[in-house]
């Protein structure tokens, strides 16, 4: 199994957002790849830069003037306030009726839902390139590899068509999806991220040649908070499977069968999984209780699947286990193909 990594993702390099009413450390650091990467080449797996195939994959799922906006927003922010202040919004317009601003703090707080997606000077090449690393992980398992990782980073899966939100700028997963839909009729996105994929149900709502079901902690007390409740099935093919805060491993990897046979039932043809790392029980922002012999486990189930698969990488944190649970998920899944 190969994964696919650029080493412009690392260039987003967030330093702080607001929680709770305080300025904090952002978790998502350029670090998190640099583990994980290490870890796949002590582990003998290939790792490949991904080829450039534009924007047009990227605005088949996101909003052109999204894009647009994202590609030079920092420098614009930073030709207005100087170095210094973080690109963060502090305004955001509720219901995104009505025109939109001409101004870029106007136009910040359009397109950027929360304060987790600071804008940095390297922001956009690491967004375009960790898109890139799932377009070219679904290309390859479209031209027929069995399955492939794309280690990408900025993460994805709070991604809506027309705004930013949770860590995350472009929808990598949805776009591989996406994708893998010129090759294949029915496709299906599994996310066992712990946080709820409210980017990939905005994406997936009303679509029915895409099959989506997502594991994730309670969001009626935990982030993202908002979609990902049991009811909210977009117009009938996504599945929200609630976790209770604490859950353990038993209770993660039942949750993981049920959602496999709705995929199969689905009569999937090839497989992405939005693959955070974060439901580990150590991770920084905790919510159920998985350990390495855990993700080795849903990895075999998931690869015993037998289907085309692109593994998109989406949270997971800087705690102690978070290369070995990556090594347990991606060498589990490997000895299974
Ligand atoms: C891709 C992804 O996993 N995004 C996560 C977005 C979570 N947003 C809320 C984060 C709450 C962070 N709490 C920090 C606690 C540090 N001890
Ligand atoms: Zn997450």
């Amino acid at each position: 199994m190969k994964a696919i990594f650029d080493p412009r993702q690392l260039d987003h390099a967030p330093e702080a957002y607001f929680r709770r009413g305080a300025t904090m450390p952002h978790p998502e650091q350029p670090r998190r790849a640099i583990l994980i990467r290490d870890m796949l080449a002590e582990n003998g797996f290939p790792i490949e830069p991904p080829r450039d195939h534009g924007l047009d994959p990227i605005r088949a799922v996101h909003d052109p003037d999204y894009v647009n906006f994202l590609q030079d927003a920092h420098a614009r922010f930073r030709a207005d306030v100087g170095e210094g202040p973080l690109a963060i919004p502090t305004a955001h317009p509720g219901p995104r009726r009505g025109q939109r601003p001409k101004d870029i703090h106007g136009q910040m707080g359009w397109w950027l839902t929360d304060t987790s997606t600071e804008l940095t000077a390297g922001t956009w090449d690491a967004i375009y390139w960790s898109a890139q690393s799932a377009i070219e992980a679904a290309t390859r398992v479209a031209g027929g590899e069995r399955a492939v990782y794309a280690l990408s980073r900025p993460p994805g899966h709070h991604a809506m068509a027309a705004a930013a939100n949770g860590f995350c700028f472009f929808n990598n997963a949805c776009i591989a999806a996406h994708h893998l839909t010129q090759r294949f009729g029915k496709v299906a996105l599994l996310d066992i991220d712990v946080h709820t994929g409210n980017g990939s149900l905005d994406i997936l709502w009303d679509r029915n040649d895409i099959f989506y079901a997502s594991l994730h902690a309670d969001p009626a007390v935990y982030p993202t908070f908002y979609l990902g409740h049991a009811d909210e099935t977009g117009t009938g093919t996504c599945r929200n499977i609630v976790l209770p805060l604490g859950a353990d491993q038993d209770m993660v990897l039942e949750a993981l069968d049920g959602a496999l046979a709705q995929i199969r039932n689905f009569g999937a043809e090839a497989l992405v999984v939005s693959l955070g790392f974060d439901m580990a029980a150590d991770d920084p922002l905790a919510a159920v209780q998985v350990h390495a012999d855990g993700f080795a486990e849903m990895a075999r189930r998931i690869a015993g699947l037998g289907l085309p698969l692109v593994l998109v990488q989406e949270g997971g944190y800087l705690g102690p286990s978070l290369a070995v649970n990556a090594q347990a998920f991606l060498t589990a899944c490997r000895d299974v193909l």
